[in-house]
C-alpha cells in the first residue's frame, strides 16, 4: 500500500519505528512523528536532514508556477540565491507580515529587490488572512496555469497558508525546520496545489527550546543600541559582537530575545568562535534563522559564537542601498 501522511507527505510503514513515515496501523492518517509533534509538541522523534538540491532539482523538473516563500527575518542572500535557482514561472512571497515592524516600508523592501536583486514580482502575506489568500488566488488565475508549487525556506510558512486555503488540509506545522518532508498534492478544481519540503540553511540554533523561544508572534520591536566601540553586544549569552568605530545599530528579531551591553573588562563569551569581518554602510548582518542587525556605519566586526556560514551580510533596505549583486 502506497499511503502517505497527511502531516507531512512521507509514505507511511509499519515495519521499522525507527525509520521516518512509521504509524502503528496504515488506517493511521498520520505517520508517528506528525502525531507525537502535533499532540505534544515532542520534537525529539525524527528531526530530518533534506538536501536543499534535490527539492531544487525536483522543483525544476516539473513545470507549473512556483512560490517561493521567504520570511522577513530570513531575507538573507543564501535564501535570495535559491529562489533565483527556480527556472520556472515563479513569484517571490514574503511571509509573516504581521510581524514586520509598522515602521518599515513595504515599498522599501520591494524597491530594495527591484534595484538590488533584479526581483519585480513579489507579494507579502500572513497567516489567517483572507486578503492574503487573495492575493494567492488572483495570481494563480491571472497565470492560468494547472500546477502551483508552494515551495521556499523552511519555516517560512507554506504549510500554515495552505491550512487556511484548503478548509480540509491537515497539514503539520511548527516552528523546527523541515516539517514537510514530502511533496503533498491537493486539488483546487482541476489546479493541482503541491506543498513542498522546506530548503534548509544554515540555521544558528537547532535545539528546540530556543527555536520555540525565537520564533515570532505578533509585531516585532527594532532594539536601537548606540554602541561606543569599547562596548560589545550579548544576545542570549551565546553571540556576542562588537564594531571598531562607535556606530547605531537596530536588531530586529523575537522580542522575546535578551540583548544586554557589556563592556571590555567583560571576558564572556571571547572563547568561542570568532570571525572578523567588514561591513559597509547600511547593510543588515543577518544570523540565519534568529534575526538581524541593522548597522548604519562602515565598520569591522568582531562576532563571537557563529560560524561564517550562520551569517550572511546584505546591502539593507532601510538605507540607502550602495551595493549590485550579479
Ligand atoms: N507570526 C507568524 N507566524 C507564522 C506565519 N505563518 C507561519 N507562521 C509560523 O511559522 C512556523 C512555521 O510554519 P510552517 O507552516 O510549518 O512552515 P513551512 O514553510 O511549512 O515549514 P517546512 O515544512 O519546514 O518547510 C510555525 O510556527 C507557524 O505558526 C505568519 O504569517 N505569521
Ligand atoms: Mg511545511
Amino acid at each position: 500500500m502506497n499511503k502517505k501522511c497527511v502531516g507531512c507527505g512521507v509514505h507511511l510503514q509499519t515495519e521499522n519505528k525507527n525509520k521516518k513515515g512509521y504509524t502503528v496501523s496504515l488506517d493511521k492518517d498520520y505517520c508517528m512523528r506528525c502525531f507525537r509533534w502535533n499532540h505534544y509538541k515532542d520534537f525529539s522523534l525524527g528531526q530530518e536532514c533534506i538536501k536543499k538540491e534535490d527539492i531544487i532539482s525536483k522543483l525544476n523538473q516539473n513545470s507549473g508556477l512556483t512560490f517561493f516563500f521567504i520570511d522577513f527575518l530570513n531575507l538573507h542572500e543564501e535564501a535570495i540565491r535559491d529562489y533565483e535557482k527556480i527556472k520556472n514561472p515563479k513569484m517571490l512571497v514574503i511571509t509573516k507580515l504581521d510581524t514586520i515592524p509598522k515602521s518599515i516600508y513595504l515599498e522599501k523592501i520591494r524597491m530594495w529587490l527591484k534595484d538590488v536583486w533584479q526581483i519585480e514580482k513579489v507579494i507579502f502575506l500572513k497567516k489567517n488572512s483572507n486578503t492574503s489568500q487573495k492575493k494567492i488566488e488572483t495570481c494563480i488565475s491571472e497565470m492560468r496555469v494547472k500546477t502551483v508549487y508552494f515551495a521556499g525556506i523552511t519555516n517560512a510558512g507554506k504549510s500554515t497558508f495552505l491550512n487556511s486555503f484548503f478548509q480540509n488540509a491537515k497539514l503539520t506545522v511548527s516552528e523546527m525546520p523541515n516539517t514537510t518532508l514530502d511533496f503533498l498534492k491537493m486539488k483546487m478544481g482541476d489546479i493541482t496545489i503541491y506543498d513542498t519540503p522546506g530548503i534548509p540553511y544554515s540555521q544558528f540554533a537547532l535545539d528546540p527550546k530556543f527555536i520555540q523561544k525565537v520564533n515570532l508572534e505578533g509585531e516585532m520591536k527594532p532594539k536601537n543600541y548606540p554602541l561606543k566601540k569599547e562596548a560589545s553586544l550579548v544576545i542570549e549569552d551565546k553571540i556576542r559582537i562588537s564594531f571598531s568605530i562607535d556606530n547605531n545599530i537596530t536588531f530586529f528579531g523575537s522580542n522575546y530575545l535578551q540583548l544586554k551591553k557589556i563592556y571590555e573588562k567583560n571576558l564572556s563569551l571571547l572563547n568561542l568562535n570568532k570571525l572578523e569581518l567588514f561591513v559597509k554602510n547600511n547593510s543588515n548582518l543577518y544570523i540565519k534563522g534568529l534575526g538581524f542587525f541593522y548597522i548604519k556605519k562602515a565598520s569591522n566586526v568582531n562576532i563571537y559564537g557563529v560560524s561564517q556560514d550562520q551569517i550572511s551580510v546584505v546591502s539593507s533596505f532601510l538605507g540607502e542601498s550602495e551595493w549590485k549583486y550579479e
